[in-house]
């Protein structure tokens, strides 16, 4: 049985500022969520942030909506967590909210079955290849520096943040000091329709990938981008569930997808996106949120899917924090993480260091 639910909103400084064409970040924040289940709890973690730059949605509003819509409804239908989805759909949008939900139930249940989290997912893989995010610098010097560090720890694939202004130069400047690595781009929807040309004259790049040129609902933008490039189009922001993602492989829209748990509404909803496009041969990769070491582990056990054959934003601990509120996730020489094994998610927050970093907690319990 489902007892209740505990919101935690913490927060932790970032070890650098992370700037994208969006805003930059200093801390992480962002909130927790315990599940008490008669079975025992689970964590789950919601990667919505302070304010609506990424998405339509935000810390206060997750908070608001779990804890006045979507627990009190899992509180009174007592579903499992594979039922979860359905007794949430009521509310309408807010995938974030709902992700958070839905994975501290899975890491509930898993933990109390003792399976993992990977496992419980339909995850094959023991480690994951990993690549690491770099957010927009200063110069093109200081992004090239910053790549030939991650390089150095073993990352397999390097995204750089772009926005108008900070684009071909940068690229260029990486492209030059590092000819054969896997490069891509992410603008966070920076660009609108007249940026083709800009676009075309980074075709020289052999980019793996263009990430969300355009803006989240412009499908039909993306299609017809597409149908002018040769390199492939990823979208992030404008796939929100499974249903964005039938249209924008019909449309043509992009010939990759990056899946984030929390964008789409939960990893049973991240599954359905991978079984789809696995059907039909499309590459699908593990986006990032910053998240701590609780998103974390949920974002590798996804990614041990079979259809991940790119490396994921999936970097380690000190990338991120000082001090990351579970164990350290770390980068292998070669690139890769392991997947979690322990039951559920595999982490626990230590107490003492959870207390340090919240900033409000509520508990909403069944009546
Ligand atoms: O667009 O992928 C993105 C971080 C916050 C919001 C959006 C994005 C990102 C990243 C970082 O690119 C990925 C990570 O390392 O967690
Ligand atoms: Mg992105």
């Amino acid at each position: 049985m489902i007892e209740g639910y505990e919101l935690l909103m913490i927060r932790l400084p970032l070890v650098s500022p992370f700037r994208t064409s969006f805003g930059t970040e200093t801390d992480k924040e962002c909130i927790l969520v315990r599940a008490l289940t008669s079975d025992g709890h689970g964590w789950g973690e919601c990667v919505a942030s302070p304010d609506p730059g990424y998405s339509a949605e935000f810390n206060e509003s997750a908070w608001l909506v779990m804890r006045d819509h979507l627990i009190p409804s899992l509180l009174r239908d007592q579903p499992d967590a594979a039922g979860s989805p359905v007794a949430m759909e009521w509310v309408r949008g807010h995938p974030m909210a709902k992700a958070a939900l839905e994975m501290a139930l899975l890491d509930a249940e898993c933990r109390a079955a003792g399976v993992s989290m990977s496992r419980r997912l339909g995850g094959v893989r023991r480690e994951v290849e990993v690549g690491v995010s770099i957010g927009i610098q200063g110069s093109s010097a200081e992004m090239v520096a910053r790549v030939a560090e991650h390089l150095e720890q073993g990352y397999r694939r390097i995204k750089l943040k772009i926005e108008p202004g900070a684009d071909r130069e940068p690229v260029a400047a990486v492209r030059e000091a590092f000819p054969d690595i896997l490069l891509s781009v992410d603008a966070n929807g920076a660009y609108g329709p007249d940026d083709s040309p800009l676009f075309e004259s980074m075709e020289e790049f052999g980019l793996l990938m263009i990430e969300q040129p355009l803006e989240p609902p412009d499908l039909l933008g993306h299609a017809r981008l597409q149908a002018r490039l040769r390199t492939r189009l990823c979208l992030d922001e404008s796939v929100a569930s499974p249903e964005d993602a039938v249209a924008a492989l019909e449309l043509e829209a992009c010939r990759i997808i990056n899946i984030k748990q929390g964008r789409v509404g939960g990893l049973l909803a991240g599954i359905a996106i991978h079984d789809l496009c696995r059907e039909q041969g499309v590459p699908v990769w593990c986006g990032g949120m910053l998240e701590t070491g609780i998103g974390r582990a949920g974002n590798l056990a996804l990614a041990s899917l079979p259809g991940f054959t790119l490396p994921g934003d999936i970097s380690a601990s000190a990338r991120y924090f000082h001090e990351d509120l579970t164990e350290p996730f770390e980068v292998s020489a070669e690139g890769t993480m392991p997947v979690p094994t322990g039951p559920g998610l595999g982490v626990e927050p230590a107490a003492e260091r959870l207390a340090a970093i919240t900033v409000r907690q509520e508990t909403i319990r069944k009546e």
